[in-house]
């Protein structure tokens, strides 16, 4: 049995946003992942994010590949748009579905082989592209779903459960986002919830290609001694940049943090992201020191965590190709097809 029904009746009571949900209407199916799975609480975390951002459900379209991690998709927001496609096509299939209707909201889930590996060029092209979207790695280390050997975020001497030791350089999706021109690039861990729901609020509202590679432990296969994508590993070289808080219109701006401590970024959209920062002295808007800056941390074993960078005033793909505002789906057969007149326009500029 691959997914089981969640039953529909919740407590009268539960807490409604200002559309009737309840955090309940943006769970999905019962998950059949391995209890402890990291994932489990990425698939929180995006539960939370969306009824939190009161974000209509049928507004949201999640993609994901082929993985435990491209399984989440199930347990989560239920009554969204939804297609599990092949193992690292994940992101042509979003982007295809972007360009027909560039009004949905986008969420592509992923692994880490599914987009270090196999995908790792629709990933890179996605990034560049700048697709509207948010794109999420469940990264464990290893391929869950095919009993797990070493996937290509693994890190060099780092020990299989067997005791096997990868002789690989990891690939840093990190690094590779911040190159290709990701204009929203974050790291997280799922055991922190406090961190990585407001950065999946913030990547939701982020209107441009938005990255989040989320430490994700695999208990089944990669939670051992001489793991470095186990919970002990994580918690213990996790090293938080940043808190945020995400302000819509709505909420009322207050600062309560000590000056130079707090950062005031307002995205294309208008949502506010209130960073503690936690080092005061890092340039978020600053694509090449961040590179440079995760390198020389992950060099003395730290894992830097923490909204890394972001360009508040983005331009995505449909910036780039100009495309209608009205999404290509809806557009009607006049502008479809505008006459022969149009087309003879079009001829004498090219001759
Ligand atoms: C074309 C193709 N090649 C190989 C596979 C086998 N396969 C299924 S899932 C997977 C890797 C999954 O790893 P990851 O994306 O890290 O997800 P996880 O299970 O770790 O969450 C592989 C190699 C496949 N399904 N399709
Ligand atoms: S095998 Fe690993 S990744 Fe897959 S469900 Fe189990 S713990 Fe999660
Ligand atoms: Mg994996």
């Amino acid at each position: 049995m691959t997914f089981l029904a969640k039953p529909k009746l919740h407590h009268p009571e539960l807490h409604k946003n200002s559309l009737g949900y309840t955090r309940r209407d943006y769970e999905g199916a019962i998950s059949t992942l391995c209890a402890g799975c990291g994932h489990d609480s990425i698939s929180a975390a995006i539960v939370r994010a969306c009824f939190e951002l009161e974000l209509p459900p049928h507004r949201i379209a999640k993609l994901s590949g082929i993985g435990c991690s491209s399984k989440t998709p199930t347990y989560f927001l239920g009554a969204s748009h939804g297609f599990n496609s092949v193992h690292g096509r994940m992101p042509s299939v979003l982007t295809g579905a972007n360009l027909a209707n560039k009004d949905l909201i986008y969420l592509g889930v992923s692994g880490d082989g599914d987009s270090a590996s196999i995908g790792l060029g629709q990933f890179a092209h996605a990034m560049r592209r700048g697709v509207n979207m948010v794109y999420i790695v469940e990264n464990n280390g290893v391929y869950g779903l095919t009993k797990g050997q070493f996937s290509a975020t693994s890190d060099k001497g780092a020990k299989s459960k067997r005791g096997v030791v990868n002789s690989d350089e990891a690939i840093d999706l990190v690094g590779m986002a911040l190159q290709l021109g990701a204009t929203f690039v974050a790291r997280s861990f799922s055991g922190d919830k406090a961190q990585l729901v407001p950065l999946i609020e913030a990547a939701l509202k982020h209107e441009g290609a938005a990255f989040i590679d989320c430490l994700s432990p695999c208990v089944a296969f990669n939670n051992h001694e001489g793991s470095t994508k186990s919970f002990d590993y994580v918690r213990e070289h996790n090293a938080a940049m940043n808190y945020l808080d995400v302000i819509t219109g709505r909420e009322e701006i207050t600062v309560d943090y000590a000056p130079g401590s707090v950062e005031m970024v307002t995205q294309h959209d208008g949502s506010t992201l209130r960073l503690r920062k936690l080092h005061t002295d890092y340039d978020l808007h600053d694509r090449v020191s961040a590179l440079t800056y995760m390198q020389e941390r992950h060099a003395v074993g730290e894992i830097v965590t923490g909204l890394l960078y972001v360009d508040p005033n983005p331009r995505d793909l449909h910036g780039h190709l100009k495309t209608s505002d009205t999404p290509l789906n809806a557009l009607q057969e006049d502008a479809l097809v505008p006459g022969s007149s149009a087309l003879a326009k079009i001829n004498a500029g090219l001759r």
